[in-house]
């Protein structure tokens, strides 16, 4: 069996969908495809599935199944879109999908009955096992990491690994989502993907072209394992962690991911429509979707408000250690905030955050003086 990729790029969201065959069967499976989505209008397109239709059908391909390599978060699934079009097709994800669905059904307050066993697809995937599309093998190697479902799919000598990694030039995906893991992707990565024989070839979920390089989508693992700017064969797991973990914290929501998370967790359906035959997407607000979403930052000046109406850190909040009500007012507190106490000296600060720490502030520092306050914040002081 030789088996033929095709790829199709989707510019607005860097996602790559692949239509793979065998040439000498015609039999087909397709991987991630997109449902073009405006956000501003609220307005989807078939442009991206009907390229995908016309490549089928001028190649004469029967396609058995639509694999989903996870529930992406940054641009809606093309998935039952397509089907319309290939009543015969099947779609399919990992098994793990169902962990997905039930962190997600509490972020969006879904309806209760919303299932979480992952029925929506019309079938599951589970490691190691291998599907057949007509003559086509399929085998799911699972690759958690980037989300807790995501999988791998080898088919032939060529390897579907959505966003466990990218091109060499560009590294991993990121592991902030919920129930995502730095951890998790390194043994998926190192430990299985670079197992594989050297010559495989990994194929992409996305390429971010960087520093203006035009479209690259695959590389042998081989090449992956000597040139992955992030994780390489001679990387050690502590390394990639501490990496990974640090540039995540840095990094932004996908611009569709309130969107695309809603729709793909229920394999692609839009949410049933409403007695005006228009369907709706939820919107949560103020509540934080993303593991590494940054604690609110706290000054707290703890000497008494003369001293504070003299000269203060910028922004700072001024509370009296030796005030009556000191520990009345702490308790009103956030305690997942982030704290910086300091005073005159850095006593009386260093006894509030002991106390403040016993009251179960997660996290509390004393910075001392007014002066290393201002420094170690790098923030003016005014008075
Ligand atoms: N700017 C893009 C960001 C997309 C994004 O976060 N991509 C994920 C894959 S779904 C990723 O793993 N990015 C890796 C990284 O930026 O390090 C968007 O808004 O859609
Ligand atoms: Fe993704």
């Amino acid at each position: 069996m030789k088996e033929v990729v095709k790829e199709f790029f989707d510019k607005d969201t860097w996602t790559l969908t692949y239509v793979v065959h065998d040439a000498s069967t015609r039999d087909a499976v397709i991987i991630d495809p997109v449902w073009d989505y405006d956000p501003a209008a609220s307005h989807m397109s078939e442009h991206s599935v009907e390229k995908v239709l016309t490549y089928v059908k001028d190649m004469g391909l029967r396609v058995h199944l639509i694999l989903e390599t996870h529930a992406h978060a940054d641009h809606v699934s093309g998935s039952q879109l397509l089907k319309e079009g290939l009543p015969s097709s099947k779609v399919g994800i990992g098994a793990n999908i169902t962990a997905v669905q039930k962190v997600f059904k509490d972020i969006f307050h879904l309806d209760p009955d919303f299932p979480i066993d992952g029925r929506q697809f019309d079938f599951l995937l589970h490691d190691g096992e291998s599907v057949q599309a007509g003559s086509l093998t399929i085998k799911t190697i699972f690759t958690p990491g980037h989300t807790p479902a995501c999988a791998s799919y080898v088919i032939g000598e060529s390897v579907f690994v959505g966003d466990a990694i990218f091109m060499p030039d560009y590294g991993t995906g990121r592991c902030d989502f919920p129930a995502g893991s730095a951890e998790d992707l390194y043994d998926s990565v190192h430990g299985k993907l670079y197992k594989l024989p050297d010559h495989y070839r990994l194929y992409v979920g996305h390429d971010y072209m960087p520093n203006g390089r035009p479209l690259a989508f695959q590389a042998t693992v081989s090449e992956q394992k000597q040139n992955n700017i992030q994780l390489k064969e001679t990387t050690t797991r502590e390394e990639f962690i501490a990496f990974r973990k640090k540039r995540d914290a840095g990094l932004s929501a996908p611009r569709l991911l309130l969107p695309s998370v809603q729709i793909n967790i229920d394999a692609g359906h839009l949410p049933a429509p409403e007695s005006n035959g228009v369907s709706y997407l939820k919107i949560p607000v103020r509540k934080s979707i993303m593991t590494s979403a940054k604690a609110e930052l706290v000054i707290l000046d703890v000497r008494t408000p003369e001293e504070y109406s003299e000269i203060r850190v910028k922004g700072s909040r001024n509370l009296d250690w030796n005030g009556p009500d000191f520990k009345d007012q702490i308790v009103k507190l956030d305690k997942n905030a982030c704290y910086k106490v300091y005073c005159r000296s850095g006593n009386r600060s260093g006894r509030a955050m002991e106390l403040m720490k016993s009251l179960g502030f997660k996290d509390v520092e004393n910075l001392g003086s007014v002066s290393e306050a201002s420094q170690k914040l790098k923030l003016d002081c005014e008075s």
